[in-house]
């Protein structure tokens, strides 16, 4: 056998021998999804007295309202349908048994492994990987203790009173929106700071009145070679050494979380102050793996805990509930049905809780990085206007509520497409102010019942509306969104709806036949400016080869630079 065509054997999977729109449930959902289209959310909810009740699932503190999709019993049970010949379950347990599915990189994806309990044992090459998972966290706890209890200083002495996260993608998005998730749970006399862009200005602006002696930085890189994160740990180091004149300062005011333990030692930092992860830890789900050690010291390591217990709990309940009251499969069949069968190209994630402004962000890496492919998992491409295509990944976003509804909520409501729409909101609010918390839900709730039902010119002409009125004040209805409504904002809670998320692009991903573990998408990019970084720095006007505007960009930007 080839080389190539070993590798090509070695990465066969098992999963994508039939393609998708092949399936007898694909089929039957394109002629159902026609057959539905005329039906509306009204009539719908006014031939089922108990649709609002019935179309729920409830799981790990997450009770989740669908009857406002668009969909049908029939619709349900052919998702489910599609689901099983789709071979989602399958595909999720040699996921759990640590089988290489992530096939373009060979490697495994075992983020479920991450906040496994000690007594669970998962295999990843004969190896049980759950005690080293056990060990890391001991570690970080100890360290996170240390900083948050003053036992860790800095080179003068002084205690650590600001935690500086520097990564980007995988090693940011999702620390980023914990630490400011899980802010009333946190130490508030820390300063946590989180610098991704290699604009010089997320930098300067996240130190600018830090005092060095007193700031621990945490260099997060998986592989310790991402150009972003290499600048802004170089300028950090720059900024440290500027104040403390000591090379020695590096060892207490450095750590990293990484795989790469020679880039780290090559960096300077000693490699006792690394925290390790491992290969089968993709970025975008690894903010449960040391990549959470900011997260860790700003909630406390018991904190940490809760919050890979709230993971773990949606872990199990994904692998053992029946499909139809499985959250994430619901969640990841519904977005098949409205990105491939209903058109939708958007999906909007709007949570009511402050806490959780920076969740769409998150979401977006993690959807859109996952699901951002347009060939299976055999390379057979995925064309949605050629004959048996399809569409894939829808695009997520999202800002918290109640601001969004002065903003874009009116294309949502009267625009011409239709955008489905995840609503997440608490019982209670963690920071109860007068008739606050009322107000905020009865918007959320609102929201939803107005996207389902609209209003309708009937309705405006009994409430005297002027006729040429009628057509601009006229809400079509039959958007469809879901509820997630839980007790209050844990850091277990927390956990679970975002393992809600990962699995239920896991399963959009097994539907589509597509790889959503890994980003080849991303490399081109940075390979082009690779070659472009010398060219802006010459000193003598270099050759350029790109096309002419490309060209006559840089040579414009060189004049403008004088
Ligand atoms: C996520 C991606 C990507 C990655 C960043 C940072 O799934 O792999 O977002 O997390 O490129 O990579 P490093 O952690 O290696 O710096």
């Amino acid at each position: 056998m080839s080389g190539d065509a070993a590798s090509q054997a070695a990465c066969e999977t098992p999963f994508d021998a039939m393609a998708r729109p092949q399936l007898p449930a694909w089929q039957e959902l394109e002629a159902h999804a026609a057959a539905v289209s005329d039906t509306s959310l009204r009539a719908l909810f006014d031939s089922d007295a108990s649709r609002g009740t019935r179309l729920t699932a409830e799981a790990c503190g997450l009770y989740l309202d669908f009857s406002k999709q668009r969909v049908t019993d029939e619709t349900l049970q052919l998702l489910v349908k599609l689901a099983r010949s789709a071979g989602v379950a399958e595909r999720a347990e040699a996921m759990f048994r640590g089988e290489r599915i992530n096939v373009t990189e060979r490697r495994a994806v075992l983020h479920v492994a991450l906040r496994a309990p000690k007594s669970q044992q998962i295999f990843f090459d004969g190896e049980d990987v759950v005690p080293g998972v056990h060990a890391v966290l001991e570690a970080m706890g100890v360290f996170a203790n240390d900083v948050r209890e003053g036992r860790w200083t800095g080179h003068t002495g002084r205690p650590i009173r600001n935690v500086v996260n520097i990564g980007i993608g995988g090693s940011d998005l999702g620390p980023v929106m914990a630490c400011q998730a899980l802010r009333h749970v946190s130490d508030r006399s820390l300063t946590l700071r989180f610098v991704s862009n290699v604009d010089g200005t997320d930098f300067a602006e996240a130190v600018r009145d830090l005092d060095p002696a007193e700031t621990l930085c945490i260099v997060s890189s998986k592989t310790f070679t991402t150009q972003e994160t290499m600048a802004n740990a170089g300028s950090a180091r720059d900024w440290v050494l500027g104040a403390l004149e000591d090379e020695a300062a590096i060892a207490r005011h450095f750590v990293a979380v990484s795989t790469n333990a020679d880039a780290v030692a090559a960096f300077g930092i000693d490699t006792a102050n690394m925290f390790g992860f491992w290969d089968w830890v993709g970025g975008r789900y690894s903010m449960d793996s040391a990549i959470g050690l900011s997260t860790m010291i700003a909630i406390g390591p018991d904190g940490f805990r809760e919050l890979l217990a709230g993971f773990h709990a949606m872990d199990e309940h994904f692998r053992s509930a029946p499909f139809d009251e499985n959250l994430p499969v619901l969640m990841g069949l519904l977005a098949v049905w409205n990105t491939t069968f209903l058109g939708c190209r958007t999906l909007a994630v709007l949570p009511y809780d402050q806490y959780l402004a920076r969740f769409p962000a998150y979401l977006q890496q993690l959807t859109m990085e996952s699901c951002g492919k347009r060939v299976t998992l055999a390379g057979e491409p995925i064309d949605p206007a050629a004959d048996g295509g399809y569409t894939t990944g829808p695009i997520y976003w999202g800002e918290p509520g109640t601001n969004g509804q002065h903003s874009f909520y009116q294309l949502i409501h009267q625009g011409t497409e239709v955008i489905p729409c995840d609503f997440i909101a608490f019982a209670n609010s963690l920071n109860p102010l007068g008739r606050h918390h009322h107000l905020l839900m009865a918007n959320v709730f609102a929201q939803a019942e107005a996207l389902a039902f609209g209003k309708s010119s009937e309705q405006l002409v009994a409430e005297g509306c002027a006729e040429w009125l009628i057509p601009h004040r006229t809400f079509p209805g039959n958007r469809p969104s879901s509820t997630i409504l839980a007790d209050r904002l844990t850091p277990a809670l927390l956990g679970s709806l975002i393992a809600l998320y990962e699995h239920s692009v896991f399963v959009q991903g097994a539907i589509w036949n597509i790889n959503c573990f890994d980003q080849w998408g991303v490399e081109l990019g940075k390979q082009l400016a690779g070659k472009i970084v010398p060219e802006l720095e010459a000193t003598d006007e270099p050759e350029l080869a790109h096309d002419s505007s490309t060209n006559a960009l840089i040579r414009r930007y060189r004049r403008m630079r004088g």
